[in-house]
């Protein structure tokens, strides 16, 4: 076994007095490595040397954070390969999938480089004579962040490089599941040139590390990725904070999508299959409710059986594999359950739902595809976060649109239709984030904003320039000439 992984603070590798095994989950006897399991003592010094380092990193020329950022782009795009692998074994996503995921972390850093020298304020006039007013943006200070299972190394990377671009220092818990990707994500930032402190990675339990970042005076703002009810605590202890935080949250996903009878009946299929079953439907973005209307459905619902009875459920490293395991044990439970709430709901389940075994002993699951549902059965209106997905049959586009909008979420939504009449009024009637149009409503690009309404998200957007809403604060001086 190799030494265990260990935190980054203060420019140091520090060991932590436990550590915890990441495990492939499509192969339980596969270890990836230990990693530190840090403890509160762990967030005081990392913070500590966050705050310490701020001064000088947020005043730092910001070509010097550019050069940084696009060093470290390079790595990860050479290493893509061997960090999808990583980011596979791990999660268990498809190694293409991994691959895919590495790639965007890649672009994201390279993005983020380019916007440390794009980050312009305003000079207007005042209403007083002979005064100027400018409005500029400067750094928050320490950014504690709180990552999810499901994206190991691209939402560690959303957050991570708009902090660092406008010149923010960072302490990162990624989710305990599946370290190895952040640990690898902090290593090539660390080693492309970041001074001592300035991105500290504490590695551990949600209650030990997450607990202490959210209590500590010190951390200014948070963001956060993962379920509605830690999001709820999150911006719980952020307002009880002395000084209060500034938070983000990105929550869960209950996303339509609608299908229209003037769909092309192909480009449906595989907005469907893709938007809910693949990366396991372990997307907050995945399409777990498919919305479709009477003409199509009997058509529809045959296609995406007969479409998903040729997927294989297999070792996400494994070439041709479609769908790779579910997370963990408890995720899996979890799945199972909702299969069973379906059922008992009156729900019929047209195709999988069940536990699969395969050549290594890991958490195979045959995607699950609910038919005949109601849009009030708690499987429709419950995140599941798994491959399971709800067909419910709707008379016509304004009743589709209705059930789209009926939920407690709003993150994203998509449409199938060859009508640019329904598509235009479903693009401004959406009550989601995010509306695609014969798209998957899994699956974004990387330079534009990210969230949601409703239950699903909370304070400013990620991504894109939009990220600066977050992780800059306004300043408005006032000149007398
Ligand atoms: C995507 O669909 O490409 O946790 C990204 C999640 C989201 C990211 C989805 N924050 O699933």
């Amino acid at each position: 076994m190799t030494a265990p992984f260990r935190n980054l603070i203060a420019g140091e590798w520090t060991a932590a007095s436990d550590t915890s095994p990441n495990v492939n989950p499509s192969n339980l006897s596969d270890v990836v490595g230990d990693y530190a399991r840090g403890s509160a003592a762990d967030v005081d010094a990392a913070v500590a040397a966050a705050k310490a380092a701020f001064p000088a990193w947020s005043r730092s020329v910001p070509y010097a954070r550019h050069e940084i950022l696009k060093k470290a782009a390079a790595e990860v795009f050479a290493r893509k390969e061997e960090l999808g692998r990583l980011l596979a074994r791990e999660e268990g996503k498809t190694l293409p999938e991994g691959i895919g995921e590495v790639t965007r972390a890649g672009q994201i850093l390279e993005f983020f480089a380019a916007e440390t020298i794009r980050l312009a304020g305003e000079t207007l006039p005042s209403v007083r004579p002979g005064v100027g007013v400018e409005v500029t943006r400067e750094p928050l200070g320490v950014i504690g962040m709180i990552t999810p299972w499901n994206f190991p190394i691209a939402i560690p990377a959303w957050k991570i490089a708009p902090a660092l671009a406008y010149g923010n220092c960072v302490v990162i818990k990624p989710a305990e599941l599946v370290p190895g990707s952040a640990w690898a994500l902090v290593d090539i930032l660390h080693r492309a040139g970041l001074p001592a402190g300035v991105l500290n990675l504490v590695m551990g339990k949600g209650s030990v590390v997450g607990q202490r970042l959210l209590e500590h005076p010190d951390v200014t703002a948070i963001t956060f990725t993962g379920s509605v009810g830690t999001g709820r605590r999150v911006a719980k202890a952020a307002i009880d904070c002395d000084p209060m935080k500034k938070v983000q949250l990105e929550m869960g996903g209950k996303n339509p999508l609608v299908v229209l009878d003037d769909a092309d009946l192909a480009v449906a299929v595989e907005t469907a299959v893709n938007g809910a079953f693949f990366s396991t439907g372990q997307r907050c973005t995945a399409s777990s409710r498919v919305i479709v209307t009477e003409g199509i459905h009997d058509r529809f619902v045959e296609a995406v059986t007969a479409r998903l009875s040729g997927l294989v459920v297999d070792d996400a490293l494994k070439a041709g594999t479609h769908i790779g395991p579910v997370v963990d044990q408890g995720q899996l439970d979890q799945d199972m359950r909702y299969v069973e709430i379906g059922r008992a709901e009156g729900a019929k389940l047209a195709f999988g739902g069940e536990r699969l075994n395969r050549e290594t002993e890991g958490f195979y699951l045959q995607p699950a595809l609910f038919t005949e549902c109601t849009n009030d059965m708690r499987i429709s209106r419950e995140e599941i976060f798994g491959p399971v997905a709800s067909v419910i049959r709707v008379k016509d586009y304004d009743e589709a649109l209705a059930v789209a909008n009926d939920t407690p979420f709003g993150l994203s939504a998509g449409i199938c239709t060859t009508s640019l009449k329904y598509a235009s009024h479903f693009k401004r009637n959406s009550e989601a984030g995010m509306v695609m149009v014969n798209l998957p409503t899994a699956g974004v690009d990387f330079h534009v904003p990210f969230g949601g309404r409703k239950g699903s998200s909370y304070g400013p957007r990620e991504q894109g320039s939009y990220a600066r809403e977050f992780f800059t604060i306004v300043k408005t001086a006032y000149t007398l000439a």
